[in-house]
């Protein structure tokens, strides 16, 4: 296979995902093609004019919404993503994201559940009353941004579900569709994208099932139609798209876990007392903001500590990182 360079980052950016993945070439083909080949899988051409999906959400304020803070802008937070199925860099997903199609859409409830269920993505919007939460999110890569985003709490799911006693941890696993992804070809991880919890995690009410932000549902580089937005943990482990929630005994493959444990753990609560491998996370780069708030000192589970500092009571968070 013929590896293609990676691109030149900015030394002032961290991006250390993106540039510890191996790409193979797009076009394994003619030998002129190889040249070619990355522009033309940076981005696709959108067949219509780029255009946003403006589907409105009624939403209810949330008392477990951040006061306070100025958020990100709209356009920083739909052409800023981390979302490797649709490439690896920052912009990738914004030019890329189209080809994804949000319906028909489906989420499937399996493994120790009482009653295993398939459900439709417009069955879960109309479940539970959508309310509007601002959370501070911190990406591993030491970058944060403010975002109103749209959904309820994962436990009111849960409880639907009716989870059997056998079941510790929750798996969430993201759509794994090559047609629409075609970077999941291109990118060395091992798909579908999974994440997961401790079953107390994924109770406590800060876990928000998400359907929309701003006020409108997901743009596809977010997460369409449905994703996980976890506010104390860094922020890969709020998987996108998802198509199946999995209840089960031991604790779950997780995607950068499974690419580098050393540097990702299975926890990954934000923590500015425990270093990543290779960049301090005492600070983090507020995306969007004037230069004198662009640098903030991190805090400890993003803010949180209040609501989840319980659930890791007696754990050492160097260990579990
Ligand atoms: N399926 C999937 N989910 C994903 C990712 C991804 O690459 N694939 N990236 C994660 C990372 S690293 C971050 S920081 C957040 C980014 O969410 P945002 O683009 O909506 O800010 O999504 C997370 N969820
Ligand atoms: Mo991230």
């Amino acid at each position: 296979m013929k590896k293609v360079d990676i691109p030149k980052i900015p030394s002032s950016e961290i991006t250390p995902q993106s540039a510890y993945i191996n790409r193979r070439a797009f076009m394994a083909g003619a030998a002129g093609a190889a040249a070619l080949a990355t522009p033309f899988l940076r981005h696709l051409a959108h067949p219509k004019s780029v255009q946003a999906d403006t589907q409105k959400l009624t939403t209810v304020p949330s008392k477990y919404s951040s006061t306070g803070l100025q958020l990100t802008s709209y356009n920083d937070i739909t052409t800023y993503n981390n979302f490797y199925e649709f490439g690896v860099e920052k912009s990738d997903p914004s030019h890329n994201a189209w080809r994804l199609k949000t319906r028909p859409w489906t989420v499937k409830v399996s493994g120790l559940v009482k009653k295993p269920k398939t459900f439709d993505i417009d069955t879960l919007l109309k479940l539970q009353p959508m309310e509007e939460r601002v959370y501070r999110h911190r990406c591993v890569e030491a970058w944060s941004m403010v975002i109103p985003w749209a959904g309820y709490s994962l436990s009111e799911f849960i409880k639907q579900c009716e989870p059997l006693g056998s079941a510790k941890y929750v798996q969430f696993l993201s759509l794994d569709n090559p047609q629409e992804e075609p970077w999941i070809h291109e990118v060395d991880l091992d798909w579908p994208y999974s994440e997961g919890l401790r079953m107390d995690e994924a109770m406590n009410p800060l876990a928000l099932l998400t359907f929309g932000l701003y006020g409108q549902v997901l743009p596809n580089q977010d997460g369409a139609p449905i994703r996980m937005v976890l506010p104390w943990k860094y922020g890969f482990k709020s998987a996108k798209s998802l198509v199946e929630i999995k209840f089960v005994k031991n604790q779950p493959r997780t995607t950068w876990n499974e690419s580098a444990p050393n540097e990702y753990g299975f926890y990954s609560n934000v923590n500015p007392n425990v270093d990543h491998p290779r960049w301090s996370q005492k600070y983090e780069r507020v995306i969007g903001a004037p230069f004198w708030k662009a640098r903030q000192p991190t805090l400890m589970f993003n803010g949180y500590g209040d609501q989840v500092a319980y659930l890791y009571k007696g754990m050492d968070l160097r260990k579990d990182f």
